[in-house]
């Protein structure tokens, strides 16, 4: 009895095993944790690996240096995933159809290219199907080494998406020479405003152990055109200047060095004193200077191609050179003239406020820098949040872009969404970005786009930069949700060409991170353009802004008071009353409307003009005001909460309709996060309806479902380990 029920278990087993290997053979998506980000090069369908094998199976790459043989092994890694076998790597294209890959230098049979490869510039690259020596090819060319890589990851991103190669001619230059992360990563691990784990560096372990990570962070920042990352947090540690932590970053700018990336350093403002024993930092200070000199010197030595420094003064607390009653251009240029000898550039931010000047937060930077126009070194760049207060949901553009013609503004965006949702909440960025990249300042006129400010075309500048707060950790999806990795790509693409849509960049990185299927592909994509839109509806929408719990900035916070500072409340912002809701910014108000253009600021200040979607930014409101819908504020703003927590639900259908189209894993993952999401969409609306209808008295418009819980219980709500916190 005991054998039979034995045996009938091993064929019970056997026969287990069978069913689930037939079905790991027919499934369509193998199990995934998303660690490899879009570059999983998964197999391409069977009736396309023969067409592909012909153009991609024979390959001729160099292999003389680092970035080289990253190129080739790129390549290999690829070819390999996709076409299910190695290509063959031959020492010239004499025979087949071959892939070349390199420069006029580096192969000699891509020489007759040489004259338009002149355009390209250091890292641009061509893509061709032709005929070297009579034979046909396909070239992937550039001036440079790194030029040859991102070549390679445009052809790998068209192979993933199961585009044809016939006919292929493309030709690529990035309009945006520094493409940064900022990492706001502290020497203890944590992340500021991080919602992915802990930071990626082990300081600890460096410079003895190299994290196979770090080589996978510069291939995915390599794949989409970052060139450089700035380290540590914003809110600097002298610390990271000092000796042990140079050696430290050094031993990354090693692994990062073959993929083009360079590495670059919050520095903090008063590090003279706090590492070199100086009792100021005075930017005028002759010790000073020099401290600063030498500490650029022994930086030189570690890191021969080090970037640059970041940093973050006379703002939140941090120190800088108003605390001598120097100007932002002082200090920046102190650190300028350290730098310039071996040609790195300063990253000077511009976001500045204080809360002891009783002027509207919002034009605060804009007053601090715009008289500094032109006072600033050639190697400074001066980094702009992409609004007037802080990453907001929605924001007007800043009005230091276009205003400032004789200074290079760089572009900073959050990737990590600390006012967005965290990771939890699926807000894809990209028309967020491209909104802001759009707006036009009317600088010099109609077409005056931010994005000709930032890729430096408006003014002529040589200079020109954008930068994301970046959104990575040690969490195996890399950015704490699978649809997260999606802002960082979406960050990348943007910042090689700020033209790009951000529609067509979502398609790419769906085919690449979940299958090129179109019954795939069109349902993600819709439902990640409409997701910035939706969030903006449940927390803020018309314009509101800051309204988020004090500190972690988790959940609603309307009725935030109190405090150390009153542009650290929400009541600050929204001004809600009995009567009416908004920020007068208009010129009867604050002005803030003053520092744009007189076109755009014409706009903004007359209410029948001024967009929907900024209204209570610029304005303050009657409740009864008719907007364009022809609903009455309140009835609008209410409307928006609910429209928003509806999406989110559609979301959640439509994800439920990719089931079995989706790994199992992937798919679980997704989908318990947006049922958060949809109950904190939820607790968003209900939590703001609550308080706003407390102020106003109003009844709730008709069908609106009333909050489920009193005011008071929204607000006793304490959430004392949210992630991200500053400290
Ligand atoms: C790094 C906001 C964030 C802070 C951040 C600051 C900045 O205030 O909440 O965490 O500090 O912006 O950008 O410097």
């Amino acid at each position: 009895m005991l054998t039979l029920t034995r045996r009938r278990g091993d064929v019970g087993r056997v026969f287990l095993a069978g069913i689930l290997a037939l079905l790991c053979c027919i499934s369509p998506a193998r199990a995934e944790d998303g660690h490899d980000l879009w570059l999983r090069y998964a197999p391409v369908g069977p009736s396309k690996v023969e067409g592909y094998r012909s153009a991609l199976g024979n390959v001729v790459a160099p292999d003389r240096t680092p970035t080289q043989r990253v190129a080739r092994e790129e390549l290999r890694r690829g070819v390999a995933g996709l076409l299910g076998s190695e290509p063959r790597f031959r020492a010239s294209p004499a025979g087949d159809a071959a892939l070349v890959l390199g420069t006029p230098t580096s192969a000699p049979w891509l020489a007759p290219l040489v004259h338009e490869l002149e355009g390209l510039g250091d890292e641009g690259y061509l893509l061709r199907r032709t005929r070297l020596d009579g034979r046909d090819a396909l070239v992937v060319a550039a001036r440079r080494d790194i030029g040859v890589l991102y070549g390679v990851f445009h052809l790998l991103r068209l192979v993933q998406a199961g585009a044809s190669l016939d006919g292929l001619d493309v030709s690529e230059v990035p309009r945006v020479k520094l493409r940064l992360l900022n990492h706001w990563d502290n020497l203890d691990g944590y992340v500021e405003r991080g919602y992915a784990g802990a930071s990626l560096w082990d300081w600890h372990t460096l410079p003895g152990w190299e994290d196979p990570r770090y080589t996978d962070y510069a291939r995915a920042n390599a794949s989409i055109g970052i060139n450089g990352t700035v380290l540590n947090n914003v809110n600097a540690d002298a610390l990271s200047l000092s000796p042990a932590y140079l050696r430290k970053a050094a031993a990354l700018a090693d692994v990062f060095r073959p993929y083009g990336i360079r590495v670059y350093l919050s520095a903090r403002f008063s590090a003279p004193m706090e590492l070199g024993g100086l009792d100021t930092a005075d930017p005028l200070n002759p010790d000073v200077r020099q401290w600063w000199r030498t500490k650029a010197e022994e930086i030189y030595a570690l890191i021969p191609d080090f970037g640059g420094f970041l940093v973050k003064a006379n703002s939140e607390g941090q120190p800088g050179p108003q605390d001598y009653g120097r100007t932002h251009a002082d200090g920046a240029n102190l650190l300028a003239d350290a730098l310039a000898p071996h040609g790195g550039v300063v990253m000077w931010r511009a976001f500045v406020y204080a809360h002891d000047v009783p002027e509207d937060r919002a034009k605060q930077a804009y007053n601090e820098f715009v008289g500094l126009d032109g006072a600033f070194r050639d190697n400074v760049v001066v980094q702009v949040k992409n609004g007037p207060i802080d990453f907001q949901p929605r924001e007007p553009f800043h009005p230091l872009f276009g205003a400032m013609p004789r200074t290079p503004l760089m572009m900073e965006f959050q990737i990590t969404k600390e006012y967005l949702g965290f990771a939890t909440h699926l807000v894809y960025l990209g028309p967020l970005y491209e909104e802001v990249l759009r707006a036009d300042t009317h600088a010099r006129g109609p077409g005056s786009t931010v994005a000709r400010v930032v890729d430096g075309s408006l003014e002529s500048h040589a200079l020109s930069g954008i930068a994301g707060v970046a959104n990575i950790g040690d969490d195996r999806t890399w950015s704490g949700s699978h649809f997260d990795q999606a802002n960082w790509y979406a960050f990348g693409r943007l910042a090689w060409n700020p033209n790009q849509s951000a529609r067509d960049i979502a398609v790419d990185w769906v085919a690449m991170t979940f299958s090129p299927a179109p019954d795939v592909v069109a349902p993600i994509v819709a439902m990640m353009m409409g997701s910035r839109e939706a969030a903006v509806d449940y927390m803020t929408p018309l314009g509101l802004h800051h309204l988020m719990a004090r500190g972690h900035h988790y959940g609603p916070g309307p009725w935030v008071v109190g405090g150390p500072r009153a542009d650290w409340t929400s009541v600050y912002y929204h001004r809600a009353d009995r009567d009416g809701i908004g920020f007068d910014r208009g010129t009867r108000g604050s002005d803030a409307v003053s520092q744009y253009a007189p076109a755009v600021a014409r706009t903004l200040d007359d209410l029948a003009q001024v967009p929907d979607t900024l209204l209570l930014w610029f304005h303050h409101v009657p409740w009864q005001h008719r907007l364009h819908s022809g609903r009455p504020l309140w009835g609008e703003l209410v409307h928006r909460y609910t429209r928003g927590v509806a999406y989110v639900e559609r979301m959640q259908a439509t994800w439920e309709g990719l089931r079995g189209k989706i790994d199992a894993p992937r798919h679980a993952h997704v989908a318990a996060f947006l049922r958060i999401q949809r109950d904190e969409a939820h607790w968003w609306r209900d939590a703001s309806v609550a308080y706003f209808q407390s102020i106003n008295g109003l009844p709730l418009p008709a069908g609106e479902a009333p909050p489920p819980h009193p005011l008071a219980y929204y607000q006793s709500l304490q959430f004392p380990y949210a992630p991200g916190d500053g400290r």
